[in-house]
């Protein structure tokens, strides 16, 4: 099997999704049962946009966990207050036409 490379990408927004939060740390992990997988991290742009790659691999413990479970957690730079997202069970994406990168667009995401 060959170790994708897998994308998980979004909009942070204000709580009432009237604006993009830029600036912002989002931390990605893997949902699991003992100990989740931190999968990276990134910082949003101007728009809010944020991207976070990594290898199928990294969140694969078990021959059992076929996709990931994907929550957030958003430093908002104006508060320092941090938020904790919903999981998104199981997800998957979009794969490329080659099988080379799977693409997990979460849409606008709000924090507080
Ligand atoms: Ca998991
Ligand atoms: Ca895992």
């Amino acid at each position: 099997m060959p170790d994708y490379r897998e994308v998980v990408k979004g909009r942070i927004v204000s709580k009432d999704g009237s604006r993009p939060l830029s600036g912002a740390q989002v931390s990605v992990y893997d949902k699991d049962l003992l100990a989740s997988d931190h999968l990276g991290t990134a910082v949003t742009d101007s728009s809010g946009k944020f991207e976070v790659e990594f290898r199928w691999s990294d969140f694969k413990d078990s021959p059992f966990e076929d996709r990931p479970d994907i929550f957030l957690e958003v430093k908002n730079p104006v508060t320092g207050e941090t938020t904790k997202t919903g999981v998104w069970d199981e997800l998957s994406g979009d794969l490329a036409e080659d099988d080379s990168v799977e693409v997990m667009d979460l849409g606008d995401v709000p924090v507080s």
